[in-house]
C-alpha cells in the first residue's frame, strides 16, 4: 500500500527531472542564455542584470520548471582547458545546448573544431 501511495505521490506532485548540457567556446554566449532562459520562465526570478555575467569559471547549474518537467542546466566553461571535461558530462544528460556566436566569424572554424571534440573523444 505504501508503495501504492508514494508511487501515486511522486506522479502527482514530482516533476520529471532532465538534464541539459550547455556547450560552446568561451564568450559564445551561454551563460547569458541559461539566465536569460531562467528569467523568462521562472516567474519569481528577477535575473540578474545581463552585464554582470562573467566569465563562468566550473560550473554554473540553473533549473527551470517548464509544465510538469524540470530542467537543469549545466553551463560548463568553454575555455579550451575545461573542453576536455565536456565528455565526462555527456553520459549523464538527457539533451546538449551549443552556442555559436554568429558574429564572430574568426572563431566559427574553433567553434566547429570544439563541437566535434567530444564525440570523438
Ligand atoms: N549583443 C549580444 N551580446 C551578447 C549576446 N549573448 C551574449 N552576449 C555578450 O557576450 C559576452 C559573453 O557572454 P557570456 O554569456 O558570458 O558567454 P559564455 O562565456 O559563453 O558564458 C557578454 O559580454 C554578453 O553580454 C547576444 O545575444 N547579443
Ligand atoms: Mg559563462
Amino acid at each position: 500500500m505504501y508503495t501504492l501511495l508514494s508511487g501515486l505521490y511522486k506522479y502527482m506532485f514530482q516533476k520529471d527531472e532532465y538534464c541539459i548540457l550547455i556547450l560552446g567556446l568561451d564568450n559564445a554566449g551561454k551563460t547569458t542564455f541559461l539566465e536569460q532562459s531562467k528569467t523568462r520562465f521562472n516567474k519569481q526570478y528577477k535575473g540578474m542584470s545581463l552585464s554582470k555575467i562573467t566569465t563562468t569559471v566550473g560550473l554554473n547549474i540553473g533549473t527551470v520548471d517548464v509544465g510538469k518537467a524540470r530542467l537543469m542546466f549545466w553551463d560548463l566553461g568553454g575555455q579550451e582547458e575545461l573542453q576536455s571535461l565536456w565528455d565526462k558530462y555527456y553520459a549523464e544528460c538527457h539533451g546538449v545546448i551549443y552556442v555559436i556566436d554568429s558574429t564572430d566569424e574568426e572563431r566559427l572554424s574553433e567553434s566547429k573544431q570544439a563541437f566535434d571534440l567530444p564525440l570523438h573523444p
